[in-house]
């Protein structure tokens, strides 16, 4: 209903708006369920939340509150209520694709069908139990036990997925890295599109790590920039303090480059084609995790660049300019099919985006692995209950009782 909002207290009129009623259990929340769409501003929002609350029995809701009623009052599992956060939280579309397959269950589904198949296994083993001296076939148990292997296996294959969930809701971290003046922050600064880092001719001029988020085709990325390398001891002579603060810089710089999932080698093409050494920084750097990026194409001859990416082909080198902007989108092609690998399109897989839930199927996994070399019936069955626990806690139905308050507390809605 389209109504006038007026204080109940002296008949003043707040605003013009819409009023919903949501009644239960069909509600978000399960409860009885009013919504005012109000007109925003703030002084609205303020004058409107203090006639409310002169009402008696309203008060404002906590952060997560409602979400939390609806965790109570079974119309949302944990893992559904992590994907509400994911999604609200959620910058580019593969995030957004997983966390809604999250909300809409699909860790619950895979789960909930463990859980139902081990439970009819530690039925089968509590029947051995309880009826030993009777007609139970001999080999109730070890049938049923099979089915407990065949869960487990499923279960070691989705966690054998490269945490590809959790780095989805992280983003890629990728990191530039090379020699001082190889254009690392005009790189960072073309591919944000923006002018975020200085740039300037004076080598080390970059000495903070510098970062900007992307969305990379979908794919969240992280990508950062840092201090040029290069062996200070030739380049400074004495410990000056510049030398000191150039020295941190690149300390950071490898502590990132160690951390990060893609690392982009830049060289300075002009510099490594006079003087081999100038690859020594990014040769020491390079692994599997790396593009070899030769910039400033175009201050070179076309053929000596040919000759020199054919020579180091291995590396599979990219040549390019940031200048003019040639061979960015070759290396942008890169990058997004090592994010799709790394991190998945927010479909197909189990749906593990989060560490608690890898922790609890590593627990499920591990209890299984007992119960199969057990032998006592006994023991068995203790072994099978407690990885039905494990289970039980992604979807927030057993032991989560310390953990209720961390997961609510992402929510500011409401707040
Ligand atoms: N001709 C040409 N010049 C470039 C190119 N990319 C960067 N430069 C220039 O190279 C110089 C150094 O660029 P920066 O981006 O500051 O280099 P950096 O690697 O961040 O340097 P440090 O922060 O000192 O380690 C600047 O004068 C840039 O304009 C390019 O593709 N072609
Ligand atoms: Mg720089």
């Amino acid at each position: 209903m389209l109504r006038r909002l007026v204080d109940p207290a002296d008949g003043r009129l707040l605003d013009r708006g819409l009023l919903l009623w949501f009644p239960g259990p069909a509600s978000f929340t399960g409860e009885d369920l009013g919504e005012l769409q109000l007109h925003g501003g703030r002084a609205v929002v303020a004058a409107t939340l203090e006639a409310l609350a002169r009402l008696p029995g309203f008060r404002p809701a906590e952060p997560g509150e409602f979400t939390r009623r609806a965790f109570d009052n079974g119309k949302l599992d944990l893992s559904a209520v992590e994907g509400l956060a994911d999604l609200i939280d959620a910058d580019t579309e593969a995030q957004r694709r997983q966390a809604l397959r999250q909300m809409e269950g699909g860790l619950a589904r895979l789960t909930g069908d463990w859980a139902a198949r081990l439970t009819r296994v530690l039925a089968h083993v509590e029947a051995a139990i309880d009826f030993a001296e009777e007609e139970v076939p001999e080999d109730l148990a070890r049938v049923a036990l099979a089915e407990a292997d065949a869960v487990a296996t499923e279960i070691a294959a989705a966690l054998d997925d490269r945490h590809r969930g959790e780095r989805l809701r992280e983003g890629l971290s990728v990191v530039i890295l090379g020699a001082p003046n190889a254009g690392k922050s005009s790189l960072l600064n073309a591919l944000a599109r923006r002018d975020v880092a200085i740039v300037s001719e004076a080598a080390g001029t970059t000495r903070d790590v510098v970062e900007v988020q992307l969305d990379l085709g979908g794919y969240p990325v992280v990508l950062a920039d840092t201090a040029g390398l290069r062996d200070l001891e030739a380049a400074a002579a004495g410990e000056t303090a510049q030398a000191a603060i150039e020295r941190e810089g690149m300390a950071r710089a490898r502590a990132r480059a160690a951390a990060a999932d893609v690392k982009l080698l830049l060289v300075d093409l002009e510099a490594a084609l006079g003087d081999a050494t100038a690859l020594d920084a990014a040769r020491a750097l390079y692994d599997a995790r790396s593009i070899l990026l030769l910039n400033k194409s175009d201050r070179c001859d076309p053929a000596e660049v040919a000759r020199f990416s054919a020579e180091l082909a291995e590396w599979r080198p990219l040549a390019l300019s940031v200048r003019t902007g040639e061979g960015l989108d070759d290396l942008l092609a890169r990058l997004l099919d090592l994010a799709g690998e790394a991190l998945g399109g927010g479909e197909g897989a189990a749906g593990i985006t989060r560490l608690r839930h890898r922790r609890a199927l590593e627990d499920c996994r591990d209890a299984l692995a007992r119960a199969g070399s057990a032998g006592l019936p006994e023991l068995v069955a203790e072994e099978l209950r407690l990885a039905l626990r494990a289970l039980g806690r992604i979807t927030g139905r057993v032991d989560v009782e310390d953990l209720l308050d961390i997961v609510f507390s992402e929510f500011c809605i409401g707040k």
